[in-house]
């Protein structure tokens, strides 16, 4: 690539969405070229690297469907992928597509801009470097940009630090250490019995509690895993017509209707099984009806009861203050156990505050702990915060962050008014982490790549949303929302976890089936609430 010819269009990212779009508009016919942070591809599976780091999609979901060769040859060996696994896949995929000749490594986009006159995107590089294209396509990811929460001497601690979504290359050792895990999301839950197993004791600093379902991880049999490589096009079809990207069948019966007894069965029974079909396959009520919802609660509650030998450490592991589903459920593997274990200790902050990091550890109102690291699981200022940290400026030279003052507003999640010819893979407003992101990714690269094609076709420099078609589709997506219990909780999907973030609902919870035939209708009626000139 030469950075004095504009491009068609630039990629930014490496993973799952950056490696399709970037082999897909190559095969238009596009000059593409990628950029990519970090030194090789992978994306959430590049940096996500932490001990225990798994999918919770199981494996025969979580791939792409486009390469049906790759997909009869890459063996399924457990049920949920882990990180090592999910990145010499995509590697795997890159070599095979002759994709890594197409993108810059370890290069950091920090601005983009649109030259209105010219109708071309200036992109600039932490290193200093300056590329020209007619499209760019975001393909960030949702969960990259971490959140390190600022607590009163957060720099001063002489131990090692680490963030889940950071996690350096080389293998960690915990043996014999004193470690601090803060946050018991999804990536903590997985970390923590990992953790515990290694080090000398660990400390888990819990702000909320969290329900998890066992993800009953195991080698999967290979006669199952035949037959299902034989109906590959049947599963990929159903997946890409449901709810969230999972060929599952949902339940249709109502917990409120069943028998205490009934319940218990359904329960027992999908916790036994594993995996989310506690949520999707026990009862179809349990995201929209509160008194629903409790009795999934109360059993999970049930759980962590018999579990947790220490009555004092369970109450504090069980939540309350969110009904269950509605904060990403995490999957494990022996994380109530955990806390059975002598050399682990649960901190509950909503009894006694973090008010210090010191040079020996964390400082709470109740003691100072003396830890040797601390592994931050914190999170991420999710959907809007990787996308706001390119430097995008649109027309007018207006920031991305200023249009999104007061949350983000987009058309279908795919692209925002006074933004042209910017395409955002998974934007906030589309399904993205409420699906599989395999199946979710797929439908963005291929409904772009068509939109890009049919603008060529057309003749047309310039797409780009109306004002009017994102405003619509900003409220539908909060209306959706409303009618959930998803709301109700202080929860990432709604900003919560970063101060002064806007409160909406971020992702479109309308399902991805809905969703995709409603995108492919605006393709069919010639790009409805887009203009083209
Ligand atoms: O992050 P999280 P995550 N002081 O935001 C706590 C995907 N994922 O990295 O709940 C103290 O869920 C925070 O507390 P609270 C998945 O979509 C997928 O675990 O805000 N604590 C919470 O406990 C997931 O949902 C997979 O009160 C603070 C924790 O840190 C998403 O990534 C694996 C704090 C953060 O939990 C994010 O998961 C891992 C503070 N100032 C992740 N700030 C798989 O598929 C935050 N916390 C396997």
């Amino acid at each position: 690539m030469s950075d004095a010819e504009p491009l068609d269009a630039v990629v930014i990212g490496a993973g799952f969405a950056g490696l399709y779009m970037v082999y897909r508009l190559r095969e238009q016919g596009f000059s593409v070229h990628g950029f990519e942070r970090a030194d090789g591809v992978g994306g959430t599976w590049y940096w996500n690297r932490y001990p225990g780091a798994r999918c919770d999609s199981e494996i025969m979901y979580y791939s792409f469907s486009f390469l049906p060769d790759l997909e009869q040859e890459w063996p399924l060996t457990e049920r949920y992928p882990a990180q090592p696994e999910i990145l010499r896949y995509l590697e795997t995929v890159a070599g095979r597509l002759d994709l890594l000749k197409e993108f810059t490594f370890g290069t950091e986009v920090t601005a983009i801009e649109y030259d209105e006159p010219a109708s071309l995107w200036t992109l600039r590089t932490a290193e200093g470097r300056i590329a020209t294209a007619r499209y760019v396509i975001t393909a960030v990811g949702c969960l990259s940009t971490a959140n390190r929460p600022l607590f009163p001497g957060s720099d001063a601690f002489a131990g090692v630090s680490l963030h889940t979504g950071d996690w350096p290359k080389e293998p960690v050792d915990f043996t014999g250490k004193r470690v601090a895990v803060v946050g018991t999301g999804s990536s903590g839950i997985q970390a923590i019995p990992e953790i515990a197993a290694q080090a000398e004791h660990l400390t888990v600093f819990q702000r909320t509690a969290q329900f998890t379902i066992p993800a009953e991880n195991g080698p999967l049999n290979q006669e199952m895993v035949e037959l299902w490589k034989a109906n590959y096009p049947e599963w990929r079809r159903r997946a890409r017509h449901s709810r969230a990207g999972f060929p599952y069948v949902p339940s249709i019966n109502h917990a409120v209707d069943a028998s205490e007894a009934e319940r218990n069965k359904t329960y027992e029974a999908a916790w036994g099984s594993g995996g989310f079909t506690f949520l999707f396959g026990s009862f179809a009520d349990i995201a929209l009806d509160e008194a629903a919802n409790k009795t999934a609660a109360d059993f999970v509650r049930g759980k962590i009861d018999e579990i947790v030998r220490d009555p004092d450490t369970a109450g504090m592991l069980k939540p309350w203050d969110f009904p269950i589903g509605t904060k990403r459920l995490p999957l494990d593997t022996n994380y109530y156990e955990t806390f059975n274990q002598p050399n682990v200790t649960l901190v509950d902050l909503k009894r006694t505050p973090i008010e210090e990091i010191t040079a020996t550890g964390i400082r709470t109102s109740a003691c100072q702990h003396d830890l040797d690291m601390i592994v931050y699981a914190t999170g991420y200022d999710a959907l809007t915060g990787p996308l706001e940290a390119l430097g995008i400026r649109g027309r007018g030279g207006l920031p991305l962050k200023d249009a999104w003052r007061e949350g983000p507003r987009t058309y279908l999640g795919l692209a925002m008014p006074g933004f042209p010819n910017l395409f955002t893979i998974t934007g906030p407003g589309s399904p993205s982490v409420l699906s599989n992101m395999p199946v979710s990714i797929e439908q963005h690269v291929e409904w772009i790549g068509d939109c890009l094609a049919a603008a060529r076709e057309s003749g047309a420099d310039i797409i780009e949303a109306t004002e009017a078609a994102a405003s619509a589709w900003t409220d539908h997506v909060q209306e959706v929302a409303s009618v959930t219990l998803h709301v109700k909780a202080a929860s990432w999907y709604m900003g919560a976890n970063i101060p002064g973030k806007p409160r909406l609902f971020l992702p479109y919870i309308g399902g991805v089936g809905p969703y995709r035939d409603h995108c492919a209708a605006v393709a069919a009626s010639g790009y409805e609430g887009f203009t083209m000139s």
